[in-house]
């Protein structure tokens, strides 16, 4: 899974990088042209207990990518086009946006639109993302209007399907719609897959409110949440700022502070859980003497995807899974006890893997 963080100069985005990477990247001034990158093993208190009860050689956590871009200089009418190609490629390709806000005060670091806005500033950005759809969405659309009558029959049709697609996304983009909120069907986004269009991708905004803000973020949250009424979108909020020092301590320490503030649990952790609600992503273990380790599949997922996600001999050669609850494995205490009391079962292909199954697959080679 990778995350790309964005958001316009000055909100937070490295800071809030540094955050969850638990980095050192460089903050305040436009970092260059640099793209950040931080992979993150995604906490899971069950793979922790797992890892207990099995004693593996090593565990192996999910991860999470996250991407910090560097925003276009804000001279009026930059648009996420200005990016550097290979900045906006790897924009174009991430799974999800993680749309860091700004709605801290600080006289040190001034707003480069003047005051603070968060609303102007999300619907902002918005825009940029979506005039650079329209622009990648109308020259493909004026391409095929021209010449997709050319080529063999099934060429043809593939274009008319595509242009399809194009017709109804066009004025959306053009109305300020984005393109998750057409709610396309499946074989209406695979037609457009290619383009990889960045409002299509689900988007969570993170408001970065100042460090004595944290008791009023919550109804900035609920009033932003009512306004910005997209699909697939999330609202939340942090001050960066006071997670980035939080990040220093030792844990001891940190849990102590967070205590002080009020903070129920790490930005990180909070993050990974909306970020997975967001993709509808759920995790399934697979688990034994050599290792315990967490993959990530999407809700829905069935036995032969889980199979697939470890290796695809494994999808190819299924046979059945057996499949045990996390709780009950931990309950239970081993395998063995889980089968004799009934809780391990053998599901076929078609099973649909639920969030915390401890998975294995038997299949022939
Ligand atoms: N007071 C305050 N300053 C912050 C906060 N988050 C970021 N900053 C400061 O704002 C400036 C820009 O932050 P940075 O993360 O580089 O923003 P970016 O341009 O979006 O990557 C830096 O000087 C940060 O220290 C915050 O929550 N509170
Ligand atoms: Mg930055």
């Amino acid at each position: 899974m990778e995350i790309a963080i964005v958001g316009l100069a000055a909100s937070g985005k490295t800071t809030v990088f540094n955050t969850l990477t638990r980095g050192h990247a460089e903050t305040g001034g436009y970092g260059g042209m640099t793209v950040n990158v931080g992979v993150v093993k995604v906490p899971d208190p069950r793979l922790t207990q797992l890892t207990e009860l099995f004693k593996p050689k090593r565990e192996v956590p999910a991860d999470v990518t996250y991407l910090d871009l560097p925003a276009p200089p804000p001279t009026d009418g930059a648009t996420a086009n200005d990016l550097p190609a290979d900045a906006l490629a790897r924009l174009r390709n991430a799974d999800a946006l993680l749309h860091v806000v700004r709605a801290f005060e600080d006289p040190a670091v001034p707003h480069p639109s003047g005051g603070v806005d968060p609303w102007r500033d999300l619907e902002q950005l918005d825009l940029e993302l979506t005039l650079a759809d329209l622009a990648m969405a109308e020259k493909r659309l004026e391409k095929l209007q021209t010449s997709g009558r050319h080529g063999t029959p099934a060429e043809r049709e593939a274009n008319e399907r595509e242009l399809a697609v194009l017709e109804r996304i066009v004025p959306g983009l053009t109305a300020g719609r984005p393109i998750r909120d057409l709610a396309l069907d499946d074989d209406a986004a695979k037609v457009i897959r290619g383009f990889r269009f960045l409002t299509e991708k689900p988007v969570l905004a993170l408001l970065n409110v100042g460090e004595g803000d944290l008791a009023s973020a919550e109804a900035q949250v609920t009033g932003l949440r009512e306004r910005y009424d997209h699909r697939q979108s999330m609202i939340d909020a942090l001050s960066a700022r006071i997670e980035m020092e939080i990040g220093e301590l030792d844990d001891e320490s940190a849990a102590v502070f967070r205590e002080e503030l009020g903070l129920a649990e790490s930005s990180l952790d909070r993050v990974i859980r909306l970020s997975y609600r967001l993709l509808g992503l759920i995790s399934f273990f697979t688990a034994g003497p050599d290792e315990t380790r967490a993959w990530t599949i999407h809700d829905g997922d069935t036995a032969v995807d889980a199979a697939g996600a470890i290796h695809s001999d494994l999808a190819r050669g299924f046979i059945r899974a057996e499949v045990v609850a996390c709780e009950d494995l931990l309950e239970l205490g081993s395998m063995a006890e889980a089968k004799k009391a009934g809780r391990l079962r053998s599901e076929g292909k078609t099973y649909r893997v639920r969030d915390g199954d401890v998975i294995e697959i038997l299949f022939s080679k």
